[in-house]
């Protein structure tokens, strides 16, 4: 099952995972270097079954980085409440209010000005890869130059975005994590297939990974539609890979666990573009996961 490459790295990190405590404090458990393959062919869709994965969370959020928003405002608007802790503590830090998350997310979400002023993550993943300003002064779209060079060029070696702008990782909330996206097509000729290889420098296993695996295999799947080629494969790889030290009982209870098949996701409708899926185009089915496993994300 594919998913044991998943099961194998956490118990690889965990027993040969450099102890060390990190930026937020809490301490990992930290490796260099891993790569996971995805079969993306005939709808499979790989959302982990050791767990439950609130996939619909995760698509949201690559839509939301499809329309280069970097405000929390429509995220929280869709539900989406896993951003909130970053301009959270900025605006606790910054006023001395010991403001609740949940009232901070109702003034995002009732309050223009507010959100326009406390709601903003910087410069994050929509705006690098939707609007990345150049040392020309130009502003480049690269999603929309992807999709056509997939169109026009399918065999180039450049069907890349990337999110590590270097002038402006100061004024981000966070830097990206899941940092380089390049495509590549097989099959030219007879049967074409769309692939993904992703290079995330940083990843928190139990948390961040089963999100950022499937959000991407979503992606894939959304730009094949847009190309007119079936979905390939996924290839992750990582960089420092860990296990945060108050995820050890939940990874270990994880691991005891037998993976279940991978549901089946159908796009229901054509998107006019890249811009216009809407998180009810996505339809799962045979998604019959292992009771949810929850956790405190690290800030
Ligand atoms: N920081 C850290 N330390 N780890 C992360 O994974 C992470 N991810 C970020 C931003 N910063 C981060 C963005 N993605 C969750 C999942 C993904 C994510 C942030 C948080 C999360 O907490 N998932 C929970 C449930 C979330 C919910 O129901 O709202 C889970 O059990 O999957
Ligand atoms: P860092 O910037 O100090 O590396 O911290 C970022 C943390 O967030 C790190 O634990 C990796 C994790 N992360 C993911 O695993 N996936 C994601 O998509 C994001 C945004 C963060």
């Amino acid at each position: 099952h594919p998913e044991t490459q998943y099961l194998d790295l956490l118990e690889r990190v965990l027993h040969t995972g450099d102890k060390r405590i990190d930026r937020t404090g809490v301490g990992t458990f930290s490796s260099l270097g891993a790569m996971m393959r995805f079969d993306l062919s005939d709808g499979d869709f790989p959302v982990f079954t050791t767990k439950r994965v609130y996939w619909k969370l995760a698509v949201k959020e690559m839509i939301w980085f499809l329309t280069g928003d970097t405000n929390i405002r429509p995220l929280l608007a869709e539900g989406v409440r896993i951003w909130s802790d970053w301009p959270l503590a900025t605006y606790r830090r910054q006023t001395g209010e010991q403001i609740s998350q949940q009232a901070f997310e109702s003034r995002i979400l009732n309050d223009e000005s507010f959100a326009r002023k406390w709601g903003d993550l910087g410069p994050v993943y929509g705006k690098q890869w939707r609007a990345w300003v150049a040392a020309d002064g130009r502003t480049y779209d690269q999603v929309a130059t992807l999709i056509n060079d997939l169109r026009t060029n399918p065999s180039s070696r450049r069907l890349i975005f990337h999110a590590w702008n270097v002038g402006e990782l100061s004024s981000m909330a966070l830097a990206p994590c899941h940092m380089v996206y390049q495509f590549h097509v097989s099959g030219i000729g007879s049967q074409p297939r769309l692939n993904l290889m992703v290079f995330q420098r940083s990843c928190d296993l139990f948390l961040g990974l089963p999100f950022n695996i499937c959000q991407q295999a979503a992606l894939v799947h959304m730009i094949a539609q847009q190309v007119g080629m079936p979905a390939g494969e996924l290839v992750w790889s990582g960089g420092d890979v860990h296990i945060y030290s108050n995820h050890v009982e939940q990874v270990t209870e994880q691991m005891a666990r037998e993976p279940r098949p991978f549901p089946k996701l159908t796009l229901l409708r054509r998107a006019a573009d890249i811009n216009d899926f809407k998180i009810g185009d996505f339809q799962v089915s045979g998604y019959d996961p292992h009771a949810p496993i929850a956790g405190d994300v690290a800030v």
